[in-house]
């Protein structure tokens, strides 16, 4: 019974390098109707913007918000944070205007001891802003979380005051500003529950961003990635108007399904100067054509809302998605981009991560960077850099750590210093 289950737990995780099959990836730098790309211009004219559309069509589905900079309100602001080393402001982003219309409540902590704009981190946040430390000057997030009945939070999966600092170790905040930038994050809640039965609940963003034409289910919508992304933008529209920070040193960062949501982030919004993808796996930085770790299918299962319903086509039928996910992290060329993979994260398939970075490289090529040589991965806690690509596997487990943050400090310092 035990082996039978051990042997099917494998099968399913597809977790046996010596079993990935050859798969053969979409060509980068080829236009549907066959021409080959040879400039950059012909890549921003022609390639680049059938990649996004076809992103937007079969994966992430379509933007259906306005691109246009919302109102804010600045809630707070304490000039003496963290015993002094910080400025921390609260700000409020009216998501639209229409009434029950929510508010993506963002947090910025900038470093006292710089006197010019600073560069700043960008991420949204798993389980509300007072998860990054024990400053009870945070609001705490009143929208429903996943961690119903764990320490913090009630059964209903509301936080309360023993959620703070829960997430401490992921942010490093004290870190980040000793290092000379900003940081600043959002709850992804706020944006869209990170839940199933969204579509059921009067939470759904696609019915209170704009009742009057409730955005009507159509299988190019776009999921709950896609409105993350999208609110990684209006934040970004916000950071513009700080003239505590420059806006045009702006880093998108996030681990797994938020690393997902910052690569797409970052792949559309070409005013994000660095892009970090943290663990993101499937349906983010892992080639999708070779089968381990998470499939399109599992993906599509367990998270049936966070992708166009269009995605679904491709389960079970990689080699039929026109796009591989090197194509995502090629949108971001020729602007610094940073993956990295821990050795214990199987799921996300380390490989697949480096793998879809070094063909990414083909595009930072054309622009004249430096691209990786090697294939394979480099050795786990060597991190490597080739031009502005960089790349780290992390000893341990499915995380974001304090050594993944040295590691894009020391990334951050060599392009937005
Ligand atoms: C997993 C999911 C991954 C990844 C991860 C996370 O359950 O299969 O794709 O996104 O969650 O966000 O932590």
């Amino acid at each position: 019974q035990l082996s039978f289950c051990l042997a099917q737990t494998k099968k399913d995780y597809l977790q046996d390098e010596s079993k990935v099959e050859n798969y053969t990836l979409p060509a980068l730098l080829r236009l549907n109707n066959g021409k080959q790309v040879k400039t950059t211009k012909e890549w921003e004219n022609s390639r680049r913007p059938e990649l996004l559309k076809t992103f937007a069509e079969e994966v992430y589905g379509k933007t259906m918000a306005s691109s246009a900079a919302l109102p804010y309100r600045i809630v707070s602001v304490n000039k003496n944070a963290l015993n002094g080393i910080a400025t921390r402001k609260e700000v409020q982003i009216l998501l639209s205007k229409s009434k029950g219309a929510r508010q993506l409540n963002l947090i910025i902590y900038t470093p006292n001891q710089i006197k010019e704009p600073v560069p700043v981190f960008l991420g949204l946040n798993f389980s509300g802003n007072q998860e990054m430390n024990t400053d009870t000057g945070i609001t705490i997030t009143k929208y429903w979380t996943r961690f119903a009945g764990e320490p913090g939070f009630s059964s209903a999966g509301i936080a309360n005051e023993k959620s703070r600092a829960r997430s401490e170790g992921r942010w490093n905040v004290e870190l980040i500003l000793s290092s000379g930038y900003g940081v600043a994050t959002a709850y992804y809640g706020d944006l869209q529950l990170d839940r199933k039965d969204i579509y059921s609940l009067p939470d759904d963003f696609n019915k209170w961003y704009d009742p009057q034409k409730e955005l009507k289910p159509d299988s190019s919508q776009w999921g709950a990635i896609g409105i993350w992304a999208w609110g990684l933008s209006r934040a970004l529209d916000y950071l513009e108007k700080d003239p505590s920070v420059n806006a045009k040193k702006v880093a998108v960062i996030g681990h797994s399904r938020l690393g997902k949501a910052a690569l797409w982030a970052g792949a559309q919004d070409k005013r994000f100067a660095m892009v970090i993808s943290n663990n993101s796996g499937e349906g983010g930085a892992a080639i999708t054509r070779r089968k381990f770790g998470e499939t399109i299918k599992r993906i599509n299962t367990s998270f049936p809302h966070w992708f166009a319903d269009n995605f679904k086509k491709y389960n079970d039928k990689e080699a039929s998605l026109p796009i591989d996910f090197h194509e995502l992290m090629a949108l971001i060329a020729p602007r610094p981009l940073y993956v990295a993979s821990a050795s214990e994260d199987l799921w996300a398939d380390p490989v697949g991560e480096y793998t879809a970075l070094f063909y990414a490289g083909d595009i930072y090529k054309l622009y004249g960077f430096e691209t990786f040589k090697d294939r394979n991965p480099p050795a786990t806690d060597t991190p490597v850099r080739a031009g502005v690509l960089g790349y780290h596997k992390r000893t341990g487990k499915h995380d974001i750590t304090k050594y993944d943050w040295e590691q894009y400090i020391n990334f951050a310092d060599l392009y937005l210093k």
